[in-house]
């Protein structure tokens, strides 16, 4: 295994100056629309990381799309009855237009069912195969007879054998995280059928981490400044030692294996979707009719300089030692990029490694798990529809509980309150009064500094430092922290303008209030610039009102940001307040959701025991009339009756009181065990017992003949 000695190993530290950047976003699978938890995990951060980057005019391009393959859309599939194609074409749209219109601002969002995709990843898995690297192995693998097929990862499910969770997947226990493989599985089962598989043979190849342990080692502890959710989880699989896994499955769906005599099987998935990353990029930068789809101004400049751009334009972002590779995901999807991906990429030999992965941990909702089956979740389409132009509230909101370091909760409240709080009182407050003041004074026309106090000197130097502090947060990926800081800077000129008061010096002093309010613009300025990543749209219309293109990072903080005399446009307001009663519908939204799930997710009592003939025959069941009902003093639940049984009148408590009314139910007709033994309930004998059908939710309801029937008529 010549390819892994010849490998130093050490010398993978993180990037100090890097020439150009490559930001990559998770994969998401096309199998459904997205949620905040996707937002806060992982494409907002990466959002706010490039959009700080190309603000500061680095060389960056930011790649992502749908994983369109793997079990998860067939099983999709399967449950909408339509083709696996289908359904990714579906998603792909939805998601990619959820992402547009939160302002992700990807430089290319593609898909990993191009032709491109495929040719690409078959040639990786090729020249891995030619290098000698996988382990072709014959094993057995669990196989559906009734479905006919090999049960790959979510195909089966089974007892967790670290946590004993009964519903673990093939490939993942979602509930202790531990990653598995189907024959680690405690009574297994198919998902397709529910069938217990059998073992059959099949042959795959596999990718031998095992042996590729040093080198995986070498490199991740060269990365001690990754966060510590992260390396927590790779010294864990480090320590539990690597083993060999199968970079191919037994299933229709997916990339073909490009080796002969492997007609069903495909790669897996988690083999052919991380080398999206290079597909995508690679599409995003071959010239097409000229012209180059990126945002980033340093490589439109590059481009219109370079009019001999050729096909080879990517491989920079891919395989120069001086280019950082970053990639945001979520937690779940840690082991694969810091360990398996990387070591593809090793054995491969040509590209570059991650220098970071700055993976988020869980967004919870309202202290529950973030879940697609049972419904609970704020779905962006459905968010878009009902806060309309307020994408920077809902961003602001989740950067400012972001998952970075431990699971975190996003709950309506909060929502509100970030709201009202910070963005309408702090940010909107300040740069509506210092634009609002100058409108007023000075006709909307920057007035100059004429005099400066200490105190406004010092404002002036405050403002200055705020883009490094900004800048140094994000260079860290903590952007709660950065969002934080820039929410500071409005804080400052909040502060400054509520302390000095320009409207009433304006009584006395026209001078001084011409130096407070080109101070607060200039702040106003920066914070247009600083905002950006975060809020973009805000951002966007703050410069309008300011008359002004919007500026580069390294402008921010300077003091003539806006010039004097500069026309500024009619302001508006940036934010305005959430009432109580637009929470509390999502609230009850929620709620609604929550319940109907319960409904649906009742699971009906498993049959009793059986009982004889003669048992039954004991019981002596009677049709009776209801001639009198009240409630029992001092309860909720039960009603005193007083029945007509044929037989006789007697009482009866039933606990039927939140389901109907005495004066409801007087001259209805029920059934009675009319030979159950007598009991005292809160005083009062019961005679016997009413039937009652209960419903999944508990409600109950009577059973009653359907046509008048005889008192003292009995049931059998
Ligand atoms: N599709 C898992 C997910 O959607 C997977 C990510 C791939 S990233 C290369 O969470
Ligand atoms: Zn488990």
């Amino acid at each position: 295994m010549d390819y892994i000695s010849k490998k130093p190993l050490v010398g993978y530290n993180m990037i100090q100056n890097p020439k150009r950047y490559t930001v990559t976003a998770a994969l998401i699978y096309a199998n459904g629309p997205i949620h905040i938890g996707h937002l806060a995990g992982c494409y907002l951060p990466a959002d706010i990381y490039v959009r700080y980057l190309r603000s500061t005019e680095k060389d960056v391009v930011f790649v992502s799309g749908t994983d369109e393959h793997g079990v998860p859309i067939t099983i999709k599939a399967k449950k909408e009855g339509i083709t696996p194609q289908q359904v990714v074409d579906k998603y792909y749209v939805q998601i990619k237009d959820s992402f547009e219109q939160f302002g992700i601002s990807f430089d290319i969002y593609s898909r990993t069912s191009k032709k491109e995709h495929h040719d690409l990843s078959q040639q990786f898995f090729k020249t891995l195969y030619d290098k000698g690297v996988f382990n072709e192995e014959v094993t057995e693998q669990y196989f559906d007879e009734k479905a006919n097929q090999f049960l790959a990862d979510r195909y089966i499910m089974g007892t967790c054998p670290n946590c004993h969770n009964e519903n673990a997947y093939g490939d993942q226990c979602e509930k202790c995280g531990s990653t598995l493989s189907p024959t680690e599985l405690i009574n297994p089962r198919s998902t397709l059928s529910g069938a217990k598989p059998v073992m059959r043979k099949t042959k795959n190849w596999y990718l031998p981490l095992d042996k590729m342990q040093p080198q995986i080692e070498a490199f991740v502890n060269s990365h001690p400044e990754w966060k510590t959710n992260v390396s927590g989880q790779c010294q864990s699989w480090l320590k539990q030692g690597l083993q060999p896994r199968a970079m191919t499955r037994d299933l229709d769906w997916g990339v073909k294996v490009p080796l002969a005599d492997t007609d069903g099987k495909v790669l897996y998935v988690w083999f052919d979707a991380p080398i999206g990353y290079i597909t995508f990029t690679k599409e995003l930068l071959t010239v097409d009719s000229g012209q180059l789809a990126v945002k980033n101004p340093a490589i439109l400049r590059d481009s219109t300089h370079n009019p001999q751009l050729t096909t080879h334009n990517w491989e920079p972002y891919w395989k120069d030692k001086e280019t950082k590779l970053v990639h945001f995901i979520g937690k779940d999807n840690i082991v694969f990029h810091c360990i398996i991906f990387p070591a593809m990429l090793m054995a491969e030999g040509s590209y570059i490694l991650p220098d970071n992965v700055p993976a988020n941990e869980f967004m919870n909702l309202e202290g529950d798990k973030i879940s697609t089956s049972r419904n609970w979740a704020v779905w962006l389409h459905e968010y878009l529809q009902e806060f309309p132009g307020k994408q920077d509230v809902l961003r602001y909101a989740l950067c400012s509980n972001a998952p970075e370091t431990k699971d975190n909760d996003f709950t309506w409240k909060d929502f509100q309150l970030r709201n009202n709080s910070e963005l309408v009182a702090i940010l909107g407050n300040f740069v509506n009064r210092a634009l609002v003041l100058t409108q007023k004074y000075y006709d909307g026309k920057v007035p100059a500094r004429v005099h400066l106090t200490d105190y406004d000197k010092q404002v002036l130097v405050e403002l200055e430092n705020f883009p490094a502090k900004i800048a140094s947060s994000l260079e860290l990926y903590r952007f709660r922290e950065a969002q934080a800081e820039m929410m500071n800077l409005a804080r400052l000129g909040n502060k400054y303008l509520a302390d000095t008061e320009p409207w009433k010096l304006a009584k006395t002093d026209m001078g001084g209030v011409g130096s407070i309010l080109n101070i607060s613009l200039q702040i106003t300025a920066t914070l247009a610039i600083v905002m950006e990543p975060f809020l973009p749209f805000t951002a966007k219309r703050l410069n309008s009102f300011l008359n002004l293109e919007s500026s580069f990072w390294s402008e921010a903080g300077k003091q003539n940001l806006l010039k004097v005399d500069h026309q500024l446009a009619t302001p508006e307001l940036l934010f305005d307040k959430i009432e109580d009663d637009v929470i509390e519908k999502q609230v009850l939204k929620l709620a609604e959701s929550k319940k109907q799930n319960q409904l649906e997710n009742t699971v009906v009592q498993p049959q009793k025991e059986n009982v004889t003939f003669d048992d039954f025959q004991k019981m002596d069941i009677r049709i009776a009339t209801i001639l009198e009902a009240e409630r029992v003093p001092k309860t909720d639940k039960l009603l005193k009756l007083k029945l007509d049984t044929g037989l006789d009148q007697r009482t009866v408590v039933s606990g039927i009181a939140k389901y109907y009314k005495p004066e409801e139910i007087i001259g209805k007709q029920v059934c009675l065990l009319a030979n159950l033994a007598p009991r005292d309930i809160k005083g009062i004998t019961s005679q016997g017992m009413i039937l009652m059908a209960e419903d999944k939710d508990g409600s109950l309801s009577f059973v009653s003949p359907t046509v008048g029937i005889s008192n003292g008529g009995s049931v059998a």
